[in-house]
């Protein structure tokens, strides 16, 4: 059994009613297994980042305690997603709801399919910032 730790998770949406996908997706990373949704940060709009024209986008980072591990912790992100009607067209292109897995306690994880702490955080100033906002309840 994994001990708790913290987990930031970023929501994102540019398509259709963004403010509901984004509390979509709160009240599912609330109701996962063995996880508590601590604080949530403001709601943003964003340009949109990437090659692909897009609508803006809405941000929004939650901070989650969570004993789930990273594997898990992105299944179940990926659920959500689908759960919100998420449809893969193409990377970096427009969708209902995004969960990005920003960083778990001090996992490092470079698989194909997950890399830890999210490779795009050092270049999303947006992320930094609401993790700022975030730290103060991470105690
Ligand atoms: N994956 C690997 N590591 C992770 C992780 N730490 N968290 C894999 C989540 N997923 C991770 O993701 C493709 C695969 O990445 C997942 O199946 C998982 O196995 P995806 O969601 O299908 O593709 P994507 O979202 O188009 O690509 P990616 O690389 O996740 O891009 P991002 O970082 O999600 O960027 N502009 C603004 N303003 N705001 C945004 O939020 N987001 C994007 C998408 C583009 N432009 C944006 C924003
Ligand atoms: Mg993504």
């Amino acid at each position: 059994m994994t001990l708790p730790d913290w987990a930031f998770v970023a929501l994102g949406s540019n398509l259709g009613d963004r403010d509901g996908y984004l509390a979509h997706g709160r009240v599912a990373l609330a109701g996962l297994p063995r996880t508590e949704l601590v604080a949530a940060s403001r709601v943003e709009e964003t340009a949109p980042l990437g090659p692909a024209p897009q609508p803006p986008y809405l941000n929004q980072m939650v901070l989650l305690r969570t004993s789930l591990g990273p594997h898990a912790l992105l299944d179940a992100c990926l659920a959500i997603e689908r759960s919100a009607g998420r449809v893969r067209r193409e990377r970096w292109g427009p969708r209902t709801l995004d969960l990005d897995l920003v960083q778990l306690g001090t996992e490092h994880v470079d698989d194909l399919d997950l890399q830890l702490p999210h490779p795009e955080l050092p270049h999303r100033e947006f992320w930094q910032r609401e993790i700022a906002e975030l730290l103060p309840h991470a105690r």
